[in-house]
């Protein structure tokens, strides 16, 4: 029998082991894969980073929780990206230098795919230059860059000034957001959105484009 507990308790403690055979097991007892992203793996990574902000737990343990979400959401990827058959166009996405958090730009690529972009994932740590230059190499509509740490909230600006110091700032749309950027910082650096969460971000995206 599934139960949501289990599960949070299997990402908590990073038993990457079991991890798929329970979440087929939540999917056969008939839970959509968007409930057990939500209630379940970001429910767990939640629980981790509070024991983490408490210090009841260690680092090393929230990196290991995290690499259960993130094999949770590429187990779970097929069920959560079918909806579009629609070509919107490329989304470059990342987290930008120095950053090292991929579960929420990865939700964000999820959400994206959902609405018809193809998306090239550029992964974390990921400087200015090379976003733009996947933004050109692949044709990009759209840059979403990703900073959850407040000392590297700087870098979305670089992205901005790469973009129009090689020409293409016109071409291309600059979606911002994690935990360190605001519309405030948004407007500041000048880039063309901001969104609190993936949903959000794909909702904006589509307006953009459609
Ligand atoms: C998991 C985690 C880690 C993991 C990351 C592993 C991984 N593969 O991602 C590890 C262990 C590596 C880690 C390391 C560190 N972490 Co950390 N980490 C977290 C934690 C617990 C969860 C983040 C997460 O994945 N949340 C779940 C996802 C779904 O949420 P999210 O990332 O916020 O994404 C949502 C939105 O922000 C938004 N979003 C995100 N990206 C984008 C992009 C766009 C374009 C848009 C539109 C929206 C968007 O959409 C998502 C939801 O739909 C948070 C605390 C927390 N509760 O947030 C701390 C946290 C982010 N970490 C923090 C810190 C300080 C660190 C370390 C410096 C710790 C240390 N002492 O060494 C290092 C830095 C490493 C580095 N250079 O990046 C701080 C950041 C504080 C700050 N403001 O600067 C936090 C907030 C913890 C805290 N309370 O202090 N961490």
């Amino acid at each position: 029998m599934f139960r949501m507990d289990d599960l949070i308790e299997t990402v908590r403690l990073g038993r990457i082991e079991v991890l798929e055979e329970q979440l087929q097991k939540g999917m056969d007892s008939g839970l959509h894969a968007e409930t057990l992203v939500s209630e379940g793996l970001l429910e767990a990574i939640g629980v981790v980073g509070e024991k983490f902000r408490k210090k009841e737990v260690f680092l090393a343990d929230v990196l290991m929780a995290a690499r259960c979400v993130n094999a949770g959401l590429d187990i779970l990827k097929p069920y959560l990206t079918h909806d579009s058959t629609e070509d919107k166009g490329v989304a470059v996405c990342g987290a930008v230098k120095g950053d090292l958090h991929d579960i929420g730009i990865k939700l964000v690529e999820i959400m994206l795919m959902r609405k018809g972009f193809k998306v090239i994932d550029l992964g974390v740590n990921v400087g200015a230059e090379t976003f733009v230059d996947a933004a050109i190499r692949h044709r990009a509509c759209l840059i979403c860059c990703s900073a959850m740490l407040t000392v590297v909230a700087v870098e979305t600006k670089f992205i901005v000034e790469e973009a129009v110091r090689r020409g293409i700032r016109d071409e291309v749309k600059i979606i911002v957001g994690g935990t360190a950027m605001s519309q405030a910082s948004c407007d500041f650096i000048g880039a063309d959105a901001y969104a609190e969460d993936a949903a959000a971000c794909a909702d904006i995206a589509e307006t953009f484009f459609s």
